[in-house]
């Protein structure tokens, strides 16, 4: 099923569902050659989420400000490459939403364990806000939350569940949003923790 949440974004819902047996051991994989990790931020607070990421470009922080970097900053080698599972999932996705020919570069992984949230903001740090994001939950359930494009706009509260896909693109694309603080539950495959895959062009 779709569900609507704005304009240009939508939720599938259980779209990953078939693709989890592929999803997981390639994640995995990822977190081997690039493990999560709790990066600072400009203000020099560690982030509730930990995170890693794969593909061309990965998502980091540090007191020096958010960028897009070509190497993990904790090994100096490029960050691994996005698994083929995870490509063609997140083609899909876009394609079903209406964004023909997505092609990201950039994967960022998020975990969540039970407390962790992410405060409101938008995503600026891409080179062309042109291309749609699409993010994939795994694991325990999340509430998002999908602001305005300003601040003070109040959000709606949108759960999302294990093998949910998320397409946000146009008009959506700069507005505010985040996660509430996670819940405490079990995961039968995953335990108590939320993974997010976000896929973005961000080069
Ligand atoms: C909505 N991640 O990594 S999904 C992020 O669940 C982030 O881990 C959340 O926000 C998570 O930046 C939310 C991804 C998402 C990404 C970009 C968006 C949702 C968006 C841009 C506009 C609107
Ligand atoms: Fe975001």
């Amino acid at each position: 099923t779709r569900e609507a949440l704005g304009p240009q974004s939508v939720v599938l819902r259980g779209f990953a569902l078939p693709d989890v047996p592929a999803l997981l051991p390639a994640m995995q994989a990822v977190v081997q050659a690039a493990p999560l990790r709790h990066m600072v931020t400009p203000g020099g607070l560690a982030m509730s989420v930990a995170l890693t990421n794969c593909g061309p470009l990965g998502w980091t922080s540090d007191r020096h400000g958010y960028r897009y970097a070509d190497r993990d900053p904790l090994s100096g080698q490029p960050w691994p490459p996005i698994p083929v599972p995870f490509l063609a999932l997140a083609r899909a996705a876009a394609q079903a939403a209406g964004f023909e020919g997505f092609e990201p570069d950039a994967c960022l992984v998020n975990r969540y364990v039970p407390g962790t949230r992410l405060s409101l903001h938008q995503d600026r740090d891409e080179r062309s806000f042109a291309h749609p994001i699409i993010s994939v939950s795994l694991g325990i359930a999340a509430v998002f939350l999908f602001g305005g494009l300003k601040r003070a706009d109040r959000p709606a509260r949108v759960p999302l569940f294990h093998g949910d896909v998320v397409v946000w693109g146009g008009v959506d694309r700069l507005r505010y949003h985040g996660v509430a603080p996670l819940k405490p539950a079990e995961h039968p495959l995953l335990g108590a923790q939320r993974i997010n895959f976000t896929f973005r062009k961000a080069g």
